[in-house]
């Protein structure tokens, strides 16, 4: 690494602005363990006391705050005591002053419950930001805060980050053409690797003939295969890619047949088919359902012998009991629909994290993240609860706020926003505030579990593919349903992450 670690002099905002820039480039998994070492010494050596960090300005604080945290090291939130004071002078044309509240903005994000500090800097930092966006002269700086307001970077999924901050680095006039150099090597290796497993993916896709026998589904390959991606895009996780790849492409054609083709009394054989796992009970199955049941059976036993041959470890009973509870969850869904029942907020919460199928999401990720040991995987699946009903809600709210319209415009059960009109007498917009509120809410108690796992390699990896994929959410229907009926949503971004190299 270009810097030393911390204790031989090295300013250390240099040292937390080129870990910032390393991550934000998607190349810090190259560096690992000097990043842990070098934010432990900074922490012991500025953070870990309040007499320490009084000495440093707004924006040092607020930059290391975000950083520790991120990285498992819980700094209160009395750091930011009396920022305001801080502000006094600040002009929205100076640059400085730009990056200071970018990067208090940024810090904000880290909150947990509880901490009306935090709420209060991230309101004053947006508001200062969005208030100063016209004045900004400088190009990269006046694109940088753009971009932070419209996603906050705890929230982005981090390959669409790297895409976008290499493109915006290169314009950088104190950017390091050597650092320059590796995130642009790095990021078009690590392209065509995803161009094999979206390969691999594809012809797997096509042997389950289900776009060609099941018109009524989506076919949405690629778009699946994006969500893989969001959840873990490192050159040495395709087994991870290649196996959810095929679970998301799954997934989106069950719903399809929950939501929108199967009646009632099909939807109740299916579920109780995928509850018996036998083979021999697709007999009372109509012939889509047979399609349908027997490649998913297929694929899930070859997924479980994966495994098998993988770790040693058959997992296969995990497996089927995660998919029963999904089907359940989508049976649920569809009886309320078909008896016009009106859920309140609470009982569809309950249904519905576990319909937005990031619980057999997660099940499947925990076979295959780099620990080896069944034992360990299984130890740790307690700790990771809260993880996964955290990451759940953000994925299902996202979802709600993107595809609802279209939802009850086709005919489907009524989503959280829909729900909460009922029950409040809210407006569609009151509702969709409410619905946003929620979500920063959950991120607050996310932020919180991400900080009790930092000792675990298992959990760190498995509650970083469940934050990404609440964050993908938030990506995939920021501006529209762009999972299943905005194609071109989501094409500039296929583009960008899977076909057009640096
Ligand atoms: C289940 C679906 C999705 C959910 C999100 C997609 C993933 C994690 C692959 C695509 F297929 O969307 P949808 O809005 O119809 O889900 P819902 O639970 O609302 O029917
Ligand atoms: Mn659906
Ligand atoms: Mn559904
Ligand atoms: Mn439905
Ligand atoms: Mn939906």
């Amino acid at each position: 690494m270009i810097y030393d670690d911390g204790e031989k002099g090295e300013d250390p905002l240099n040292i937390l602005n080129l870990v910032d820039d390393l991550q934000r480039l998607g190349i810090s998994y190259h560096f690992e363990n000097k990043i842990s070492n070098v934010l432990k010494n900074i922490y012991y050596k500025y953070y870990n006391t309040a007499e320490k960090w009084t000495k440093m300005d707004l924006n040092h604080k607020a930059l290391g705050f975000r950083l520790l945290r991120q990285h498992g090291y819980h700094i209160p939130q009395d750091i930011f005591e009396g920022f305001k004071d801080d502000t006094d002078n600040f002009k929205g044309h100076l640059q400085k002053d730009i990056i200071c509240m970018l990067n208090l903005y940024e810090a904000s994000y880290h909150s947990l419950e509880d901490e009306p500090l935090l709420d209060e800097a991230r309101d004053f930092a947006t508001k200062y930001l969005q208030e100063n966006l016209g004045n900004i002269a400088d190009q990269h700086l006046s694109s940088l805060t753009s971009h932070a307001l419209d996603i906050p970077l705890q929230w982005m999924v981090p390959r669409v980050e790297a895409k976008w901050f290499i493109e915006a680095y290169e314009k950088r006039t104190d950017m390091n053409p050597v650092v320059l150099e590796l995130a642009k090597l790095d990021f078009n290796m690590v392209q065509a690797i995803h161009q094999e497993d979206l390969k691999h993916t594809s012809r797997w896709w096509k042997d389950t003939c289900w776009d060609e026998k099941l018109s009524f589904v989506r076919d949405r390959l690629v778009e699946n295969f994006m969500w893989t991606i969001g959840t873990n895009s490192q050159p040495q996780f395709g087994p991870l890619r290649r196996i959810l790849a095929r679970v998301f492409a799954m997934i989106t054609t069950l719903d399809d047949v929950y939501d929108v083709y199967g009646t009632l009394d099909e939807l109740e054989k299916f579920t109780e088919a995928v509850g018996r796992w036998d083979i021999n009970s697709i007999e009372e199955l109509p012939e889509y359902m047979k399609l349908c049941f027997i490649g998913f059976y297929n694929s899930i036993n070859e997924i479980a012998y994966y495994t098998l041959t993988d770790i040693g470890f058959f997992n296969l009973p995990y497996l089927k009991k995660a998919w029963e509870d999904l089907c359940k969850a989508y049976l649920k869904e569809a009886q309320w629909y078909h008896n016009g029942h009106m859920p309140t907020l609470e009982e569809y919460m309950e249904n519905s994290y576990m319909s937005i199928s990031l619980p057999l999401i997660l099940t499947h990720i925990s076979f295959v993240t780099s620990v080896r040991s069944p034992e360990e995987i299984l130890n740790s699946m307690e700790r990771a609860e809260n993880i996964i009903r955290y990451a759940s809600i953000i994925l299902r709210l996202a979802d709600d706020l993107g595809t609802s319209t279209g939802e009850m415009a086709r005919g489907d059960t009524p989503k959280s926003v829909q729900c909460y009109m009922h029950e409040s007498g809210a407006t569609e917009d009151e509702a969709r505030m409410y619905v946003k509120r929620l979500i920063l809410s959950t991120w607050k108690k996310l932020n919180k579990e991400r900080l009790g796992v930092t000792d675990s390699q298992f959990l760190k990896e498995f509650s970083e593919c469940g934050t990404n994929l609440g964050r993908m959410a938030q990506f995939m229907y920021h501006v529209a349903d762009g999972h299943g009926h905005n194609p071109d949503v989501t094409k500039s971004h296929v583009l960008s992450l899977l076909v057009n190299p640096i």
